[in-house]
């Protein structure tokens, strides 16, 4: 039975809308996204990132010492990024309510200590559209403050199968991973964690 809907800060949080065998099958076309476009660490002017990233679709999300941006291909590779998998169109169409489908399906990779600081998603050229985000693997604490910098902020733990959807009022605010609970989740061979977001960039 689906669990109540939960509002972080204006972020909708879905606890458990994927099932284990949706999250086992997700976790199969992810794989297949990683053999296609591997995954790397970007190195931004702050150093390495501790996430490893990849992404499927028009267009993957790139950071490295020249800033952020969009890219129609892996930057080592050089090859076009790979469809996004059915599975994941699935969640978008399901919870985004965009007619559109996302352009970007951005994958992190979270193992060994690995976190992302307090960020805004802003580098999309349209943020009518939503982000939509699917948790898989080990828990990790979500925190989400105010579209300003500063202030209160509200946390939560998102486990595997969670979806969360930053769009409206809180399209533009703070958040970030503050940490992963190792070995709560069985899902990932190796422990870790995998967040994947869904964007229309334009
Ligand atoms: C993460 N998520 O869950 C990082 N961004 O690992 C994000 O940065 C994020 O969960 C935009 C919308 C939803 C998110
Ligand atoms: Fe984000």
């Amino acid at each position: 039975m689906a669990e109540p809907e939960i509002d972080l800060r204006g972020v909708r949080v879905l606890p458990g809308f994927l099932g284990p065998e949706a999250q086992a099958a997700m976790l199969a076309d992810l794989r297949e996204v990683a053999r296609a476009a591997p995954v790397i660490r970007p190195v931004t002017r702050a150093g390495p990132m501790s996430v490893r990233i990849t992404s499927a679709g028009r267009l993957g999300w790139v950071a490295d010492r020249r800033g952020y941006r969009y890219e129609p291909c892996h930057p080592e590779t050089g090859a076009p990024w790979p469809p996004i998998p059915d599975s994941v169109l699935g969640v978008w169409r399901a919870v985004s309510g965009s007619q559109v489908d996302p352009d970007s399906c951005l994958v992190n990779l979270y193992r060994d200590g690995a976190k992302m600081g307090l960020h805004q998603d802003r580098d999309e050229g349209d943020f009518g559209f939503p982000v939509v985000s699917i948790s898989l693997g080990d828990e990790a604490l979500f925190r989400v403050g105010s579209v300003e910098k500063g202030g209160r902020t509200a946390s939560i733990w998102l486990r595997s199968g969670d979806v969360a959807v930053m769009g409206g009022a809180a399209r533009l605010v703070h958040h970030g991973i503050d940490r992963l609970r190792e070995g709560s989740s069985t899902l990932i061979p190796g422990g870790g964690r995998i967040n994947v977001t869904l964007r229309v960039v334009r």
